[in-house]
């Protein structure tokens, strides 16, 4: 086996061996350091980029979670990715679009290790420890989707120091659970193929195809959990039980009255013994 520098910086060429597809990745455009990856591509799609277009960057300075928060992008380690997307569906299914690629990249790791688990709806844990998160944001009108861009941060060679202190408790990265250093190209390649592959099934068929696939990767059916659910501008609090994911992607959450709640859009936490029990 050929060693694999940490450090080496990525290439489109090294890149685009790896890729299988047809849209996504065809145009790739590589950055030093932005911002965020997902502003860099919104700017692209307003400007009419094609669907799978792709932003990476080596570090970003105001990589960007959910709700305001950062993400960890420290330079020539990782992978952070953006793609435009401009899906012929309603605003309203937009959330499935994260389940589709956090099921896309659960299956890229998986080429690495097997132990990998999605908590719903955007993160990717490995025994407990959060590798890899989604960010997607998209522009509608009353014409329907303009487009969306899906921004993927995947920790593949960070080290723990690597992190801030508040994130290193709580994150890992495939070199940290393998001992081995992954080869950033042959990952972002091979997770763009299984992006476009879950992507256009998820477009010819609709989420009830995916979900099956998406649930065999499930960290939380079964488990008492607390949801702060952000539907329509207000936030919610709902505890229960996780009962898996419903055909259109919300998830399930049965109230100790029995009552069922269907979650579009919120953050998890499990109520015994937090995400390290999530393996
Ligand atoms: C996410 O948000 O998990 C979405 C992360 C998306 C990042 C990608 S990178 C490429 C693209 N460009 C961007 O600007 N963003 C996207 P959320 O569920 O809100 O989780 C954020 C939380 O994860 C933070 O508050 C930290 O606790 C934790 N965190 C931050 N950086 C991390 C890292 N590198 N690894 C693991 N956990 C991290």
């Amino acid at each position: 086996m050929t060693a694999v520098s940490m450090h080496a910086p990525l290439t489109v060429a090294d890149i685009e061996k790896h890729l299988a597809t047809r849209r996504f990745g065809r145009r790739l455009e590589l950055f030093e350091e932005l911002d965020s990856t997902n502003t860099t591509a919104r700017e692209l799609a307003v400007a009419g980029a094609d669907e799978g277009t792709t932003i990476i960057t080596e570090s970003q300075r105001r990589g960007r979670g959910r709700l305001g928060r950062s993400w960890a992008s420290p330079a020539h380690r990782n992978l952070y990715l953006s793609l435009v997307l401009r899906p012929s569906c309603s605003p309203a299914v937009l959330p499935q679009l994260t389940l589709v690629l956090g099921l896309a990249a659960a299956e890229a790791v998986r080429e690495w290790t097997a132990d990998v688990k999605i908590k719903w709806p955007n993160d990717l844990l490995i025994a407990g420890r959060k590798l890899a998160g989604i960010l997607t944001e998209s522009v509608a009108d009353d014409a329907g989707v303009q487009f969306v861009i899906p921004g993927i941060g995947v920790n593949l060679n960070s080290e723990p120091d690597d992190f801030p202190p508040d994130v290193r408790s709580l994150a890992t990265s495939l070199r940290m659970v393998t001992g081995h250093v992954v080869d950033r190209p042959g990952f972002a390649g091979r997770l763009l193929n299984h992006c476009e592959a879950r992507y256009d099934e998820w477009q010819r068929d609709g989420f009830h195809a995916l979900a099956p696939a998406w649930e065999t990767y499930s960290c939380l059916t079964g488990r008492a959990i607390v949801v702060q659910s952000q539907e329509r501008g207000h936030r919610e609090r709902i505890a229960g039980t996780a009962m898996g994911l419903a055909d259109d992607g919300t998830l399930r959450v049965r109230a100790a009255n029995g009552a069922e709640h269907h979650i579009v859009a919120g953050d998890v936490s499990v109520v015994d013994g937090y995400d390290r029990s999530l393996t």
